[in-house]
């Protein structure tokens, strides 16, 4: 899979995160950046935060540029370590440990999106095995994103969030697409029902439907190359981040892939 890496840039750990930060003196003055992996790097005009798993482990390692930090999971360390990413061939250096639990509440800027900073945010299925851990949430064009946006919006307690890491985030249109019109998300949930995260089996299929009208009958109405086809625009936004060095490639072996919906 050739994904793109967003490089998420922390603003303001929460506190339990920040504890542990700024109790290492490898960290002080460094730019830690948390790193999620896309297929769909047109989409990220749309980001309203990014989603751990709370009971993942993550790790802060070292890149070849001596003043960025990655911070995801070992797994895609050890890969980026093979893709030029790491201080040097096939090294991983690790510098501080995480639970996906105490990120909940980082402050990120994302790159592109019309908020100039959101929220890190639990969700149950972030799988270990797929990307970097860290999933970047866009909740016009993602069914599974605006489903887990409607249970945290309706369970803030259950999830350990407070309400306004979420309530003023909303999904921003970002695509038009013939079917569903341009909020492609939220549109197919309302017709098939979905409102939580745990419907499995139908989010499966919105995914699937909104994945191909969007991919093959999209058209981007915000940004730089607002009035172009998605097919056309996702190659020239994954460079244009790629050159503002807020993305980077990231190649995944076909064979470690687990899809999410299964
Ligand atoms: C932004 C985005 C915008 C995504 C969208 C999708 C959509 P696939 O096709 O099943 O391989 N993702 C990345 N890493 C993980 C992980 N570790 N666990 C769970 N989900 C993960 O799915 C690729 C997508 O799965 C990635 O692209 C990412 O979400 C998520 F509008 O990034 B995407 C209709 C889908 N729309």
């Amino acid at each position: 899979q050739d994904y793109t890496c967003i490089k998420l840039k922390v603003l303001e750990f929460s506190p339990e995160a920040q504890a542990i930060v700024a109790a290492n003196k490898e960290l002080q003055g460094k730019k830690i950046f948390m790193v999620a992996a896309t297929l769909r790097p047109e989409t990220m005009y749309g980001q309203t935060n990014c989603f751990v798993g709370v009971d993942l482990k993550y790790g802060i390692f070292k890149t070849r540029n001596a003043d960025e930090l990655f911070l995801m999971t070992e797994r895609a360390a050890r890969n980026m370590a093979f893709q030029n990413l790491s201080p040097s061939n096939g090294e991983v250096v690790k510098v501080a440990d995480l639970v996906g639990r105490q990120l909940v509440g980082t402050q990120i800027q994302a790159p592109l999106s019309s908020y100039p900073s959101v929220y890190v945010l639990p969700m149950d299925g972030v799988l270990a095995t797929k990307g970097t851990g860290v999933v970047t949430s866009v909740p016009s064009d993602s069914p599974d994103d605006f489903a887990t946006m409607m249970d945290l919006k309706k369970k803030p307690d259950y999830y350990k969030i407070q309400p306004e890491w979420i309530a003023s985030y909303e999904p921003i249109p970002i695509i038009n697409t013939p079917a569903y019109g341009n909020l492609a998300a939220p549109t197919v949930c309302a017709q098939m029902k979905i409102n939580s995260q745990k419907d499995k089996t139908q989010l499966a299929l919105a995914k699937d439907a909104v994945y191909k009208d969007g991919f093959y009958n999209g058209v981007m109405i915000i940004g730089e190359h607002a009035g172009k086809s998605v097919q056309e625009a996702k190659p020239l936004i994954r460079q244009m981040l790629i050159d503002a060095h807020q993305a980077v490639p990231y190649n995944e072996p076909e064979n470690l892939v687990i899809s999410r919906s299964g």
